[in-house]
């Protein structure tokens, strides 16, 4: 039986990656953070939790000898990295800790899996926040496309990816990174834009709000579902060597489609209801992200198998469930 910690356990792709590596039999380690609202830190896996499939630890990234300990005392087969500040908005007001929770976060753990436990195979969860705006001249990013953040949670990520390859290569580590491009579900917080699309859009249908305030309508995002890119994740650590690898669908899609689409699944028409506004504006913007998983295709194996529509489909109905 090998034993697998997730840092971040409550997290959107925690929870599908835990339901993952239960299925595959796996003795199951979770970290979460302190916070004055003890029951909003098992939101995601209450049954889990309860059914005591996962062992909860208290764990900070910003508390190095709080990442040590963990480490030291479980010294697992298998760290799925996830915890980090992931909102790129909230970065601009939170510059500082987003750079200590991400960057330094993320070497806490490698020193620590350094010392104590160099045998765990770790994965790191880096972003195509990485990008920014740079892209190829056949428009997709891909793991060789120049990173040129343009947030301080995409700079937080570059420095993280940095210091795992400078790890693996300096101390024969086994760590890979996956350049996750947008991944989305049911689970996903209702800050960022498609839950906050579908949740708004059904509750203007039910009377709860009149209006959706949004900001930048016309970028683009590639947008998967999260229940595959934690497979990913697992097939990462199964390999021979330690690589990274870009997780995307290559399909981008505009916010306004996505309004489009859940709107007028709901039978209405979004000019009616939607608001633009500045307050929702990041003050550099990344316009367009589309990537390329052919690495990860004929390496892992590794495919999408929900489509946009689909997963939106899911969310739209878990929502009409909750609120009407
Ligand atoms: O924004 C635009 C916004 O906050 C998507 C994180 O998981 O993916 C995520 O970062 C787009 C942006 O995700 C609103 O300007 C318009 O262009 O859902 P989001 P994100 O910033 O792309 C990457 C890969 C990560 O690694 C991150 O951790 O939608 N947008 N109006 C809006 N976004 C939000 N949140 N709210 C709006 O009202």
């Amino acid at each position: 039986m090998k034993t697998a910690l997730i840092t971040g356990a409550n997290g959107q792709d925690a929870s599908y990656l835990s339901e993952f590596l239960l299925e595959k039999k796996y003795n199951l380690h979770g970290t979460i953070r302190r916070n004055s609202v003890p029951e909003s830190q098992t939101s995601r896996i209450q049954d889990l939790h309860r059914e005591k499939k996962i062992k909860l630890h208290y764990m900070d990234l910003t508390d190095p000898l709080s990442v040590s300990y963990i480490i030291e005392k479980i010294k697992p087969d298998e760290i799925y990295h996830l915890a980090a500040q992931s909102h790129v908005q909230i970065s601009f007001d939170l510059p500082d800790y987003t750079i200590d929770a991400n960057s330094k976060g993320t070497l806490a753990i490698l020193e620590a899996v350094r010392k104590f436990s160099p045998k765990s195979r770790v994965y790191n969860a880096a972003s195509s926040e990485m990008f920014g705006n740079s892209q190829d001249a056949d428009g997709f990013q891909r793991e060789t496309t120049p990173l040129r953040p343009v947030s301080p949670y995409g700079c937080s990520k570059v420095c993280a990816y940095n210091l795992c390859s400078n790890y693996r290569n300096a101390y024969n580590m086994f760590v890979c990174s996956g350049i996750l491009f947008n991944h989305e579900s049911p689970r996903r917080g209702i800050n960022f834009v498609t839950n906050k699309v579908v949740l708004g859009a059904i509750k203007i249908k039910n009377k709860i709000e009149e209006k959706l305030t949004l900001g930048n309508l016309n970028a683009h995002r590639d947008w998967g579902h999260a229940k595959d890119y934690c497979r990913a994740m697992w097939l990462m650590l199964q390999q021979d060597k330690p690589d990274d690898y870009v997780i995307a669908t290559g399909i981008p899609r505009s916010v306004l489609y996505l309004v489009e689409y859940v709107f007028s699944k709901l039978n209405m028409n979004w000019k009616d209801y939607v608001i633009s506004s500045d307050n929702y504006l990041r003050p550099e913007e990344l316009h367009f992200l589309k990537g390329d998983y052919t690495k990860a295709k004929q390496k892992l194996g590794w495919e999408p198998t929900i489509s946009f529509e689909e997963m939106i489909d899911e969310m739209i109905e878990y929502w009409e469930k909750k609120i009407s």
